[in-house]
């Protein structure tokens, strides 16, 4: 092992450390702190939403909030639209400038600034005054003020605006740089986005040709069962537009702090590429119980999401091949003695691993979502809120804030706060998040049912009782957590010591270097890859679209809560 680990290659193209102007790190942080205040204000909703499933009901000391629904709007687009999406259009702008030692375009930092936070505002609009009380699915016939689903629209410009400026930035690069394979950090971060513009494009349909002139009154009616459809066309690999970035961090950084290599710089490549071409195509294993799909349309999904967790898989054995390489590094021996040797003082590595533990439950209950007959089931109990928690409540959350804890102190220059009270965080949060997530998919397998005021519920069941407790228990354990992870930021941007912060992102090495030739080397052909996936999506979603269209325009608004 130990000559492997001598020759290796770094996953960035000039590894003397490159730092951007003082005006571009500006506006990235300050794309990270609107995600941030998003969280803020959605963890409250996400403490009211866990206490309720308990039986205890605070929606009344929410100023300005009129109904269950409002606060769970609230909850899921901050928490799951605006606080990842921030956090993805500053960090993987960043990993790309620092992948190939270049600046970005200052006017597209401007611009995909700008657009996150228009939208916010007009989001933030419609939420607050119960205009908008429609949850984060906008599914019709319910239906949003305008400034919803337009704010919405604003946020995802933010996000083609990012990719842009990556692509801009890669051009010029390649320029420079004739004949030179593209740095793997590049490649990755740029294949993410990729894949998410790619699959913005359903929902930036039924947004811009649906729902808003729906909402502005310029058609009376709409289609339910084809606007659904495009939500979930979108829907389902927006969960890989924010699990990619945290996995660009597995990959390309973790390595580096856990003290190992990553394996195989092809086999990363070729992960990203499979998201790329699987993501998409899946959207109907969200709708397996609606009807009006065929049967046959929803099997070719079921097996295409079998397909996709794929990826994932190679990625648990290849970020856990890192690691042990980093614990037998610090001296682990034995099966699994290189564990508790790995840097687990590291509050930005912890919270990471933490976050690949949880992920495990995350991915077996996915599995069972995707199995066309267990879905019948979980559909629609909070056994799926279980599910998200251990993917997009973890996985992804959790990595986002174990990054923050060496990116803001990178983008600012000031050491990081506190670092006893973010481990503590780490694991308060994951403690709190098993906890209700046990809860959540216990009682769901009782048939507990999602997106219900169980609080003020006429009917229970008595089987939920255990699940409901563990549920407000592990909830309020995560507000905890996460109140604690806004202390160590709020005090490291506002009393972190100054000249103290990292100079360089921890950037990893590849035990298995690039390929100079053969197909690996096709990996880089992301044009290539985009129109093999656009064949994929036509197949899996070409027949249902021949047999549906035109819409069905037959059904008016509701505006219920
Ligand atoms: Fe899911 C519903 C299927 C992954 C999010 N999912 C949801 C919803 C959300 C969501 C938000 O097929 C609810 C939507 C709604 O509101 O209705 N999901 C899957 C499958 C996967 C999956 C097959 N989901 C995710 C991820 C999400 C996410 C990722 C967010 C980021 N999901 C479904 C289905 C439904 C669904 C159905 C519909 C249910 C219904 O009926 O409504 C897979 O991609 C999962 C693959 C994951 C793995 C795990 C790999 C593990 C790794 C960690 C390794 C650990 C290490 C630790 C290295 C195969 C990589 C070592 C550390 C040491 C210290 C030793
Ligand atoms: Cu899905």
């Amino acid at each position: 092992m130990a000559e492997h680990i001598a020759a290796s290659t770094p996953v960035v193209a000039d590894p003397t450390p490159f730092t951007l102007p003082e005006t571009q790190r500006r506006l990235l942080r300050w794309t990270l702190y609107v995600g941030y205040a998003a969280l803020t204000a959605g963890i409250f909703h996400g403490l009211a939403q866990a206490l309720s499933y308990a039986g205890i009901d605070i929606l009344g000391y929410f100023p300005a909030l009129r109904s269950y629904y409002q606060g769970l709007t609230a909850h899921g687009v901050a928490n799951a639209i605006i606080f990842t999406f921030s956090f993805a259009n500053a960090f993987l702008p960043l990993m790309v400038a620092r992948a190939l030692s270049r600046r970005l375009d200052e006017r597209l930092l401007w611009a995909s600034f700008g657009t996150l936070v228009l939208g916010n505002l007009l989001v933030i609009y419609a939420v607050v005054t119960n205009k908008a009380s429609v949850l984060y699915t906008s599914y019709a016939p319910l239906q949003a003020h305008w400034t919803y689903y337009v704010g919405l629209v604003f946020v995802v410009i933010s996000t083609w605006l990012a990719l842009l400026n990556m692509l801009l930035t890669w051009r010029g690069w390649k320029r420079e740089n004739p004949g030179v394979r593209m740095p793997l950090l590049a490649h990755i971060s740029i294949v993410s986005y990729v894949m998410w513009f790619l699959a913005s494009l359903p929902i930036a349909v039924e947004f811009l040709f649906f729902l808003i002139p729906w909402s502005f009154g310029w058609v009376e009616r709409t289609d339910p069962l084809l606007t659904r459809t495009l939500f979930w066309f979108t829907g389902h690999a927006i969960v890989y537009a924010w699990l990619l970035p945290a996995y660009v961090s597995w990959y390309a950084l973790v390595p580096r702090q856990a003290g190992g290599k990553i394996v195989s710089d092809s086999l990363t490549r070729l992960v990203f590429i499979l998201f790329l071409l699987l993501s998409i195509p899946t959207g109907f294993h969200h709708q397996y119980t609606d009807p009006g799909i065929h049967e046959g349309f929803k099997f070719v999904h079921a097996i295409l999401t079998f397909g996709v967790f794929f990826p994932s898989l190679i990625t648990a054995f290849s970020v856990m091949a890192s690691l042990e390489m980093g614990g037998r590094a610090h001296g682990g021996r034995g099966l699994l003695g290189w564990i508790p040797k790995l840097p687990w003082g590291d509050p930005s590595l912890s919270a990471q691993l933490l976050a690949m533990i949880t992920f495990v439950f995350g991915g077996i209950t996915g599995l069972i979502n995707a199995s066309f007959t267990m879905n019948q089931v979980v559909h629609n109990t909070t056994w799926v809120p279980g599910h998200f928690h251990m993917t997009v409540g973890s996985a992804v959350a959790m990595t986002f804030m174990g990054v923050a804890y060496w990116m803001v102190p990178y983008l600012t220059g000031k050491k990081l706060w506190g670092r006893k009270v973010a481990l503590a965080s780490n694991w308060i949060y994951t403690i709190g998040l098993l906890i209700f997530a046990r809860g959540m998919i216990s009682a769901g397998l009782e048939g507990m049912p999602r997106r219900t005021f169980l609080a003020q519920a006429p009917y229970m069941d008595p089987d939920w009782l255990v699940g409901r407790i563990l549920t407000g228990v592990g909830g309020t354990l995560m507000f905890v957590g996460i109140a604690l992870f806004f202390v160590v930021i709020a005090m490291t941007v506002w009393k972190g010591k100054a000249g103290e912060a990292p100079k360089d992102i921890p950037w990893s090495e590849t035990l298995i270097e690039p390929a100079k030739n053969g197909w690996a080397t096709r990996l880089d052909r992301i044009g290539f890859w985009v129109i093999v996936a656009i064949i994929l999506i036509v197949i899996a979603y070409g027949p249902f679209f021949l047999s549906y269209l035109p819409p069905n325009y037959v059904s008016p608004g509701f505006r219920i809560f």
